[in-house]
């Protein structure tokens, strides 16, 4: 396969004016019309039109009114070629393609017998032959027609201008998008689904239809993402001052999706777990993720289709702001400042969790990368939610005021434009005044720098030093890496655990840019040795190395006025026993878990004047791939052996007090998914679940009457994983809730995820899982509740010694990728860290990638995962 690189880039030969597409739709052969206008761009040299085209069968080509024969154009493999094209060409092509075929879900295809699409980032020319780069932006005219029947719903990009009846019980519908756009934001919908939709006024006054479209049977499911809709299209006037540009905007829920949902102007198309919700089958996780995704498909709204990307390497111009925007989004839902750093703590463990390890394995990237195989390899955390910490970098260096004009200088500048990572720099470095250039390397070098710090302090002259020293590892192409630029927020506690004036302003908090491989910062006036807050609020995404002592940590966890930063020190705590009860899991020696630690755990439980959304966070315990990441040789089992002791000996020291917790946390009432109420249910889940690592029957009893008794899908969820978790029998339970929701693929979908993650369930209970009638590899979403959450989420049983779990994965990555090659990739980065383990497991985990390497057929996207891993 063929590598793409950034440098490569070239400006499009042609550009595309206006786009009129017909669909005479048909799940066996649709054919479709596509009459294109293009212009040569003066800006290329070439005048060759170069359409891209896959798995699409070309049936006519006229340009300008005539006829092309074969010998008049290429067709290669993937494109289609007219060379010394004139300045100004009419394109009319007619292809045919085969959406019930199509299981790729990328392109046209078919989900339980209606008619989406898919098209970032390549899907369009799965479509029709067309300049498929996010470059070529256009006006686009849409034409649908289908069985009426079958399906009564014509869904497509911008306003409905025309629709009605046509011969043969078929209808048709046309739709007009007012704004260009890039190819990869088309959709169409054809299908059988109903609306729920309200007239909703913006500020200005002017007032927007909003839908959103689910299937049958599922209007009572609707109302939150309704609101979040409201709310993100509220907060984008408010933040930002950027409102709804369309008359239209609509949702459509699909149960078949490779992603989370997608931005396509005016028509977004969501996986239907980040839009059906209602409190018996959704959990507060669930309706938080749906007010996250729809906002951030919104936001995308002005974020990525008003300004585009150039090409894809600067994927994380829209992604990383758009996340970022998503996460201010839902800080600002919940209000209050416990509120925000609860979500920032989210964010921080996401990044620990997905981020850091894949900057350190062989798909290590830039958040621009320089080149790839497969762009659909790349939606990564990276691109991502390391996108988003840069952006926020911005906003923490510049200040709000000051980011704000950096993004209002970006949309007056690039309004209607293709740009890149560089022009959204630019304008954040002139609306400020600030020379940003060094802020570039968080773009092109890839890893997690390593902060290093160290203090001193000077009784007698009342200063106190802080010297932080950078450097990061290499990463596959770059051997060696500049110093970046980073912003590192500062607060020093005194004694009494109150901030330190730091300035003569009194602030508590300041912002130290780290420019250099090593610096000395000063601090007058500091009239007492301080513990020291470092990275407050986890102000870059960097590991911080500081040699704290436990006492420190202590009273960091007891009185941090960063919240972040006080969960920080508590995770800091837990890590270091973890790693020592491990290594002494390995050794065969007594496990002991010093009283400090749970005393420190419990006047957190106890300390009423912390939200209990803070309280539930700061005792959940690091996750066990987290410890992996600590170690030099991961041992999947001694860790997992060490947590759970860990666990344990804090349910048995703290029962009452746990147990106080669950009593206090109740939510009587009808259920509200606000963070609050979403706090309590958390703490209270949380304490019912260490309670189950050390159950009596009591305990056990605890769990099975809140099973029974849960009147939302949050309790019922939590008592049924705390159950199977304490090894009691849950069997009785497991097949009445199957019972009682098999009709909610969703909450099937959570059935097989809770028995995948469960510490029993090992490889031969996973294949018999896999027989179960409702278990299919076809929709992307049953796959990931199952193989994906057992491959991912159960440590200890898929890194079985004989190598078990490795031969499952590699015989279902081979699987998918014959149906669905990127969710067949995604699958494949389980094995990215496989260097890691010990040379038994290594041996297991290498010929299980060879295996996959070596297999027919494999797909660009699975070739390039376990390549670059055995590289
Ligand atoms: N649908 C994906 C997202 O919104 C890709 N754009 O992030
Ligand atoms: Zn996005």
């Amino acid at each position: 396969p063929q590598t793409i690189y950034r440098k490569d880039y070239t400006p499009p030969s042609y550009l595309v004016e206006t786009v009129e597409l017909g669909f005479d739709l048909d799940p066996a052969r649709t054919i479709v019309a596509n009459r294109v206008t293009l212009r040569h761009n003066p800006d290329s040299k070439s005048r060759d039109i170069v359409l891209h085209g896959e798995d699409i069968e070309l049936v006519a080509l006229r340009l300008n009114g005539t006829e092309l024969n074969p010998g008049q154009y290429i067709l290669g493999a993937h494109t289609l070629t007219i060379k010394a094209a004139p300045l100004n060409a009419v394109l009319e092509i007619e292809t045919t393609c085969v959406p019930q075929d199509n299981t790729t879900l990328s392109g046209l295809y078919v989900s339980n017998g209606s008619f989406y699409t898919q098209c970032e980032a390549e899907g369009f020319r799965r479509i029709t032959y067309f300049p498929d780069r996010p470059d070529v932006m256009a006006k686009y005219t849409v034409m649908l027609r289908a069985d009426k029947e079958k399906y009564p719903v014509l869904l497509s990009n911008g306003n409905l201008v025309e629709e009605g009846d046509l011969p043969d019980g078929r209808h048709y519908a046309k739709w007009e998008d007012p704004f260009k756009k890039p190819s990869y934001l088309f959709a169409l919908v054809a299908a059988r689904l109903v609306c729920q939709e309200e007239t909703y006024t913006l500020q200005s006054g002017r007032e927007v239809l909003l839908q959103v479209w689910v299937e049958d049977g599922n209007l009572d499911k609707t109302d939150y993402a309704m609101q979040s809709l409201k709310n993100s299209i509220r907060w984008d006037e408010e933040r930002w001052g950027l409102e709804l540009d369309l008359d239209r905007f609509m949702i459509v829920a699909v149960g078949d999706f490779n992603m989370g949902a997608m931005e396509n102007k005016g028509l977004n198309i969501f996986n239907t777990k980040f839009v059906l919700a209602n409190p018996s089958t959704a959990t507060d996780v669930d309706f938080a993720g749906i007010e996250a995704v729809v906002g951030h498909e919104y936001f995308h709204n002005w974020t990525g289709n008003r300004v585009t990307c150039r090409d894809w390497f600067q994927l994380s111009l829209k992604e990383g702001l758009t996340v970022f925007r998503d996460q201010e989004f839902s800080a600002d839902m919940i209000g209050t400042a416990s509120g925000r750093a609860v979500t920032r703590i989210d964010q921080v463990r996401t990044l620990r969790q997905a981020q850091f390890p894949e900057d350190a394995g062989p798909m290590a990237h830039p958040v621009r990368p320089d080149s790839f195989v497969e762009i659909n390899n790349f939606y990564t955390v990276t691109v991502y939610e390391k996108g988003a910490e840069v952006v926020r970098m911005y906003q923490t260096l510049l200040g709000r005021e000051a980011f704000r004009k950096g993004m209002d200088l970006y949309f007056a500048r690039h309004d209607e434009q293709a740009v890149t990572c560089d022009d959204f720099r630019a304008a954040m470095a002139s609306a400020s005044g600030r020379n940003l250039d060094q802020f570039e390397r968080w773009y092109s070098q890839a890893g997690t720098p390593v902060v290093t710090a160290s203090t001193s302090y000077d009784a007698e002259g009342q200063a106190y030093e802080l010297t932080l020293a950078q450097r990061c590892p290499p990463t596959p192409g770059q051997p060696t890496k500049l110093p970046f630029h980073i912003p590192v927020a500062v607060g020093l506690l005194g004694a009494d655990g109150f901030d330190l004036a730091l300035n003569l302003e009194g602030e508590t908090t300041v912002v130290l840019e780290l420019t250099q491989a090593q610096q000395t910062f000063r601090f007058e006036g500091i009239r007492e040795a301080p513990t020291p807050s470092l990275l407050r609020d986890f102000s870059a995404p960097v590991i911080l190395e500081y040699p704290y002592t436990d006492d420190e940590l202590v009273h960091l966890f007891r009185h941090d006025s960063d919240p972040v930063n006080r969960w920080e020190a508590g995770q800091r705590l837990a890590m270091t026993r973890l790693l020592k009860l491990t290594a002494a899991v390995q050794q065969g020696a007594e496990l002991e878990l010093d009283y400090g630690f749970i005393a420190a755990q419990r006047a957190l439980l106890l300390d009423d004047g912390l939200d209990a959304a803070f309280r539930e966070q700061a005792l959940i315990l690091p996750s066990e791939s987290v410890v992996a990441d600590q170690m030099d040789v991961v041992d999947p089992r001694a860790i997992h052996t060490a947590r759970q002791f860990m666990r344990k000996t804090i349910a048995t020291v703290l029962r009452a007090e746990l147990l106080n917790a669950y009593a206090a946390n109740e939510t009587p009432g009808p259920y509200s998914p606000d963070a609050i109420s979403a706090g309590k249910r958390g703490l209270k889940n949380l304490a019912l679940a260490y309670l189950c690592a050390a159950p009596d029957t009591h305990i056990v009893e605890l769990a099975r009457r809140q099973f029974e008794g849960a009147t939302n899908m949050t309790d019922r969820a939590a008592a049924l994983v705390s159950l199977i978790h304490s090894g009691a029998d849950a069997e009785q339970a497991l097949r009445s809730f199957y019972e009682q929701f098999e009709h909610e693929a969703l909450v099937v979908d959570k059935w097989f995820a809770i028995q995948a993650n469960a510490p029993t369930t090992d490889v031969a209970r996973v294949r018999e899982l896999m027989q179960h009638p409702a278990f299919t590899l076809k929709t992307p979403n049953r796959a990931r509740s199952l193989l994906f959450s057992f491959c991912n989420g159960n440590p200890a049983q898929f890194h079985a010694p004989d190598g078990s779990g490795y031969e499952f994965w590699a015989e279902h990555v081979i699987k998918l990728n014959a149906l669905n090659p990127q969710v067949a990739a995604r699958f494949a980065r389980t094995m990215d860290r496989w260097r890691r383990y010990d040379p038994a497991l290594q041996a297991h985990m290498r010929a299980a990638l060879e295996k996959v390497a070596g297999a027919q057929k494999l797909s660009n996207d699975v070739l390039e995962v376990v390549s670059k891993a055995l590289s």
